[in-house]
C-alpha cells in the first residue's frame, strides 16, 4: 500500500507547521506509516487533476490505493481507524476521541479562522479596529471553556488520541495572536503535542520541503 498526500510546493509560512498537511503528516507519523508527498503549486491547486482530488482546490488530500480523501478531519479519522496508535480500544473512549476531533474542527477552529480574517484579510476595512475586540473575545471565550475542561490533565480524555492531535493542531493557530499564552495549561498542552517525536518528524519533513 502506498499513501500519498498533497502539500504546498511553497507554504506561505515557510513550512513552519501552520498549513494543514502538518496534521496529516503528524497522524501518519504517530501510526508509523510511511507516505509520499505530491507538492502542488497555487496554480495547480485550482486545476483539473487536483480538483478531482479536492473539489475546493485545497491541500491536503490523501490517496491510498483506490481511495482519495480530502478534509483533514476525515483524513485523520480514516488514519486512526485504519492503523493502530490514535484511537483507544474501548468503544466509548473511541466515541469520545471522535467527539474531541469534531470539537477541534467545529468549535475551536472557526474562531481562530475568524480572527485571521479580522487581523489579515479585513485589516484595511474602516470597521476593522472596532470589530477586533469582539472577535478576540469570542476566541478567548472558547479557549477559556476548553481550559476549564482540560484542567490539569495531560490529554483531553486519558491517553493521547486523534482528538488531541487535531485539538493541538488547531490551538497552534492561536499562538500568533497571543491568546494561547493567556491560558498556560493550554499552552503547555500544545507544547506536549509538539514535543512528541511523531510531531517533530512531521514538522521537520514539512520544513525540509520549503527549505529547498
Ligand atoms: N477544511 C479543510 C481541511 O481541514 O482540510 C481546509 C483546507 C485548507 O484550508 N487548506 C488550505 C489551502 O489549501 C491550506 S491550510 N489553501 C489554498 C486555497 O484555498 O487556495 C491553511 C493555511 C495555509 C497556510 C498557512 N500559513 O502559511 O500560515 C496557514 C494556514
Amino acid at each position: 500500500m502506498t499513501i500519498t498526500i498533497t502539500a504546498f510546493e511553497k507554504s506561505p509560512d515557510g513550512g513552519k507547521g501552520l498549513a494543514r498537511d502538518t496534521r496529516v503528516r503528524w497522524a501518519l507519523e504517530e501510526v508509523g506509516q510511511p507516505y509520499a508527498v505530491r507538492l502542488v503549486s497555487f496554480k495547480a491547486l485550482k486545476e483539473g487533476a487536483h480538483l478531482e482530488r479536492n473539489p475546493f482546490g485545497q491541500i491536503p488530500t490523501y490517496e491510498e490505493d483506490g481511495l482519495t480523501l480530502f478534509e483533514t478531519g476525515s483524513i485523520v479519522l480514516h488514519i486512526a481507524e485504519r492503523f493502530k496508535g490514535l484511537f483507544p480500544q474501548d468503544a466509548d473512549a473511541r466515541a469520545r476521541a471522535i467527539t474531541w476531533m469534531f470539537a477541534a474542527l467545529s468549535s475551536i477552529e472557526p474562531p481562530v479562522l475568524e480572527l485571521f480574517n479580522a487581523r489579515v484579510l479585513e485589516a484595511d476595512k474602516p470597521w476593522a479596529k472596532e470589530r477586533m475586540p469582539l472577535v478576540m473575545d469570542r476566541a478567548r471565550n472558547r479557549l477559556k471553556q476548553l481550559a476549564a475542561r482540560l484542567g490539569g490533565a495531560e490529554w483531553l480524555d486519558g491517553a493521547f488520541s486523534a482528538g488531541d492531535l487535531l485539538m493541538a493542531s488547531v490551538l497552534l493557530r492561536y499562538r500568533s495572536s497571543g491568546l494561547l499564552d493567556e491560558f498556560p495549561t493550554l499552552a503547555a498542552y500544545v507544547a506536549r503535542g509538539e514535543a512528541r517525536p511523531a510531531y517533530k518528524r512531521a514538522f521537520a519533513a514539512q520544513l525540509a520541503v520549503n527549505a529547498k
